[in-house]
């Protein structure tokens, strides 16, 4: 689906298309990073997550080729250029990073038996890099859908994700769950997904006609955060094997409380977060649903201070825009971190009538307060990947 912000992005991949490759693509594919509204390191506990796929996008121009060549124009890489051959083994490229994500997408279709010839493909997106919305994961299922598209592959939407989450398992070397690809392959318009990570269903909630989503990028460069992520991944696993269970996804708040005292603290601590975000993630699909913005407010603010206190994944200047907001919109909306923590964004969900009044505080106080500049993303709720049929 277009949005206003698609248009640059299609003009510009039809023109590096025709300009590089000498010819006119024939398919135009875009996929949606997405903000996570509640629910962060939940998936890989096989919990509940409830993410929207934003109108900030990866978009592609392809055409088929003849020969078993795949040939890519990163248009944001100045036109940068690489191709690679699907008759001989793909391999990583320690040179040059973009490329990584399209070749492991591709390997793994083929080797989930997916058959295809080669394809041209220019490429570009809007979806800010390294904030926590999930550029990678939109540039994985762009790509996935646009093998899809151009060879009528019967490949469902999950299995598109799930084939991009794999290539960032197994080829890119990123240890992330399945939210992500998931809410870019199968987002809805003006809704959000309530997700359950285990058996992959969504439900989808809408999002109140009267509320606006604006994403503030603390543009604090993510540290560590391939690193941490793992980390507090082996955290929850260990918790679980000490419950004796598959993933922490199957301890109730009260079973941690019984047994809380054999936990190791740090282990204990990561474990609460994920119970608990758990039950609040499934109760503020209730309260978005029902327009009970004081209620998915409360929610936002648990979970954002036990991602700082529990989890330990926020960092100061995210603590502080989240602070800053909440003092504007006291009880009428939400606000919290938003994706894998360590720098990134903040997303909060206001009425229209304060947006300027957000934009405003933030602007009088985050530069003197840190030293850096934000930027400010006004959001929709968006449909997932797929074919751009133009008029
Ligand atoms: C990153 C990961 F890619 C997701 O799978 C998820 O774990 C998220 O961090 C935290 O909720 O975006």
């Amino acid at each position: 689906m277009t949005n206003p912000k698609s248009q640059a992005l299609i003009d510009a991949v039809n023109t590096s298309f025709e300009s590089v490759l000498g010819y006119k693509a024939t398919h135009i594919v875009q996929a949606p990073g997405r903000v996570n509204l509640i629910g962060e390191h939940t998936d890989y506990n096989d919990g509940f997550v409830l993410p929207c796929a934003i109108d900030y996008q990866t978009i592609v121009a392809a055409a088929r080729r003849d020969d078993n060549i795949v040939r890519v124009v990163s248009v944001d890489y100045a036109n940068e250029t690489k191709e690679f051959d699907l008759t001989e083994e793909i391999t990583f490229d320690n040179d040059c990073m973009w490329i990584n994500y399209i070749k492991g997408v591709v390997k793994c279709l083929r080797g989930r038996g997916y058959e295809f010839g080669g394809a041209d493909i220019s490429v570009s997106g809007n979806v800010p890099q390294g904030a926590g919305l999930s550029s990678s994961a939109a540039l994985e299922v762009v790509i996935g859908q646009t093998f899809k598209t151009l060879y009528n592959l019967s490949i469902s939407q999950q299995e598109i994700a799930l084939n991009g989450q794999q290539a960032e398992n197994e080829f890119v070397g990123c240890n992330c769950g399945i939210m992500d690809q998931l809410i870019s392959a199968e987002g809805e318009e003006n809704h959000a997904l309530l997700i359950d990570c285990r058996s992959l269903e969504t439900k989808a909630v809408s999002m109140p006609e009267d509320m606006a989503v604006v994403i503030i990028n603390s543009n604090k460069k993510r540290g560590l955060v391939d690193s941490e992520y793992n980390t507090r991944r082996e955290q929850c696993e260990e918790a679980a094997r000490i419950f004796g269970v598959k993933a922490l996804r199957d301890v109730t708040i009260e079973q941690f409380n019984d047994r809380v005292a054999e936990l190791d603290e740090m282990v204990a601590k990561r474990a609460r977060h994920v119970i608990t975000e758990n039950d609040r993630t499934e109760e503020a699909a209730v309260a978005l649903s029902n327009g009970d913005m004081k209620r998915m407010g409360e929610l936002m603010a648990e979970s954002h201070a036990s991602m700082r206190d529990d989890f330990e994944i926020t960092v100061r200047e995210i603590d502080f825009i989240v602070e800053t907001v909440k003092e504007v919109i006291g009880d009428q909306g939400g606000v919290r971190m938003t994706g894998g923590g360590f720098g990134g964004c903040v997303v909060s969900i206001v009425p229209p009538a304060l947006v300027d009044d957000v934009k405003a505080v933030i602007a009088a106080k985050y530069e003197a307060e840190t030293g850096l500049k934000e930027t400010i993303y006004v959001c929709k709720a968006m449909p997932g990947a797929g074919e751009l049929v133009l008029a």
